[in-house]
């Protein structure tokens, strides 16, 4: 079998451990390889929830999370993170070099590895204007940079893992448009052949999205390009004008 990062959800219902409501109802998606699908919708609508059944970092009720073909409740974790790299919403920083917070989870990374990764991420430039570079001290939580460039740091590990499926959630809401524009024209060509989620918030941010999914609720309300859905979906176009 090729391990490409084919992505499926199924059918997929989930609730929270000890809760009585699902907060994902009956989701059903495919994104292959070379696709961008990109999920929209309110504030506590899903969006995390849904990104966090794929690396299983919970267990679903109903239907099924399929990678590659195969149900993510049949592989473990490690197996799973060789081919999916989360960027969450909160990224997370330790306190190390940003050296050390870059390679979490990649050690064989070359140093020029975490150099490109930072090109891609918009994030070289303001490594190298520290004092001492990849050997920079970054405080716990990341409280000694800026959530936009928190947020370039986590792209960066992400790309570095060199995933097959990357899953972004809201990791462009801090950075400013031009920023915004640069990284996702670099991450465009360096993400060519994988497969990529994005939740966003800014519709600029998914125009050109392979298919978009609208969220409402824990449902997936409509689907399509953003031409079609400005066309069809009263949700979107909510969404668009606010
Ligand atoms: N929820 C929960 N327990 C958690 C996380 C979330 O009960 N550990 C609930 C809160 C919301 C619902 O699940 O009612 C969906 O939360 P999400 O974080 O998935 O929502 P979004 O990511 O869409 O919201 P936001 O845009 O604010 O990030
Ligand atoms: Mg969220």
């Amino acid at each position: 079998a090729t391990l490409a990062g084919v992505v499926e959800y199924r059918n997929v219902t989930f609730a929270y451990p000890g809760a009585e409501t699902p907060v994902l109802s009956n989701i059903s998606f495919t994104a292959k390889p070379g696709e961008t699908v990109a999920i929209i919708g309110s504030t506590g609508a899903g969006k995390t929830s849904l990104l966090a059944l794929l690396p299983r970092l919970y267990d679903i009720a109903e239907g099924e999370v399929l990678l590659d073909g195969v149900s993510v409740s049949n592989l473990d974790r490690t197996e799973i993170t060789k081919r999916v790299a989360l960027v969450p919403q909160r990224p997370y920083l330790f306190s190390g070099t940003i050296e050390h917070n870059l390679r979490f989870g990649k050690t064989e990374a070359t140093d020029q590895e975490l150099w490109d990764a930072l090109q891609i991420a918009q994030g070289e430039g303001f490594v190298r204007e520290k004092k001492n570079g990849l050997n920079a001290r970054i405080a716990q939580g990341g409280t000694n940079v800026s959530g936009g460039q928190r947020q370039r740091l986590c792209i960066a590990r992400a790309l570095i893992t060199k995933p097959k499926v990357y899953l972004f959630d809201d990791s462009f809401s801090a950075l400013d448009v031009a920023t915004d524009a640069r990284l996702r024209a670099a991450l465009k060509q360096s993400t060519a052949d994988a497969t990529v989620i994005i939740v966003a918030q800014r519709i600029s941010t998914i125009t050109d999205a392979d298919q978009i999914l609208v969220l409402d609720n824990g449902r997936i309300v409509d689907r399509g390009t953003h031409e079609e859905l400005l066309e069809t979906s009263p949700t979107y176009q909510e969404i668009v004008e606010s």
